[in-house]
């Protein structure tokens, strides 16, 4: 679509004015056309400057998760190359799924403004409001065998993690197996899920939800003193300064790149893993594990290959845990 075109011009030539005449010969349409295509954009709320003689120059774009403006930021080859952008949706992670099954490529992303059934992990929900967050889902297809796809909520972890601190400069932590926390309340929640024959893996779909512009009161009362935004934590409520979600979802999504790369390609996943296990505050603490059958207090006292924590009870003895199977909390409340 010309429009679509248009847009990609003006987000390369941000700081510079580009005429209507330039435009239109480059994409071999008509002035009137390039014209009516601004006037469509501006609808749309991208905030378009024209000057006479100058040209166009795109002063914002709107804040939504615009496929456009997020590819434009990314630098990957594969990961969010292909987006399929929702207002709103059930569950990015459920369409992902429905896109693998359909043969969906290998980096594939869907992404929401607003999910009405958010997925946690072991049935729960969450709460992603429209226009607030980040709720994405990548579709990915390693030829790693399949004990290794909680691998992909470490990476994940890692790259969120990473991208907060690129963008925003703040230090996050990572509360084992699927939380990212900023002063012990979580920001960020990650649910990995496959489809898998025993030895090979057909797929798998790591979703990523962030808590970005948030403001207190939208969280309900029972989450209030577990969770937290960007915003929050930056101290900056004022709804006129918004963080960019486009630019910290491409942050996310390079990263995420970057480490599956480098372990895919790499072969090697120990200094991945030694940089998770670093930022993991539930390592060295006491713990109450929730499991289907039993519940249990012990000490965190470390990771396993395929991501199992090591629980050791008071008695000496340990237990490994999987990320699927139980709740973690520590002793004295959320983390
Ligand atoms: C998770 O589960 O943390 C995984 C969340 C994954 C969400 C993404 S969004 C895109 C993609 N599409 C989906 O449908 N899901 C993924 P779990 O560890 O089970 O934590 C869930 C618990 O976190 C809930 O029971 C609440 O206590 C809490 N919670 C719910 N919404 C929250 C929010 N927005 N922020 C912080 N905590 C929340």
């Amino acid at each position: 679509m010309i429009k679509e075109r248009i847009l990609g011009i003006l987000l390369k030539n941000k700081e510079t004015f580009i005429s209507g005449e330039e435009i239109s010969h480059k994409l071999g349409v008509s002035r009137t056309a390039v014209w009516k295509s601004i006037g469509k954009l501006r609808d749309e709320g991208f905030e378009v400057e024209s000057v006479p003689n100058k040209g166009y120059r795109l002063i914002k774009p709107p804040d939504l998760l615009i496929p456009a403006v997020v590819k434009n930021a990314l630098r990957t080859r594969q990961f969010g190359q292909i987006i399929e952008y929702c207002h709103s949706i059930d569950s990015t992670n459920t369409r992902a799924k429905e896109l693998a099954q359909e043969g969906a490529a290998n980096g594939a992303l869907v992404i929401a403004e607003e999910q009405l059934k958010g997925k946690g992990r072991l049935g729960r929900s969450w709460e992603s409001p429209a226009g607030l967050g980040i709720w994405m889902s990548l579709i990915a297809r390693p030829s790693f065998p399949p004990q290794y796809a909680p691998r992909m909520t470490v990476l994940a972890g890692l790259a969120v993690k990473e991208a907060i601190h690129r963008v925003l400069g703040l230090k996050a932590e990572i509360k084992w197996p699927n939380d990212i926390i900023l002063n012990a309340r979580k920001v960020c929640g990650i649910l990995t899920e496959m489809q898998a024959d025993p030895d090979r893996i057909e797929y798998v779909v790591t979703g990523i939800g962030v808590n970005v512009n948030t403001p207190e009161e939208v969280f309900p009362e029972e989450l209030r003193g577990s969770a937290t935004s960007l915003i929050i934590e930056t101290g900056n409520e004022n709804p006129d300064r918004k963080i960019d979600r486009c630019r910290l979802l491409a942050e996310i999504i390079s990263v995420f790149e970057e480490l599956y790369d480098s372990w895919v390609e790499g072969g090697d996943f120990s200094a991945l893993m030694q940089d998770y296990k670093e930022s993991c505050v539930t390592l060295g603490r006491q713990v109450r594990v929730t499991g289907i059958d039993e519940t249990f207090l012990g000490t965190a006292v470390d990771l396993t290959e395929d991501c199992r924590l090591v629980v050791q009870l008071p008695d000496g003895t340990r237990k490994t845990v999987y990320s699927g199977d139980v709740s973690v909390r520590g002793i004295a409340g959320y983390v």
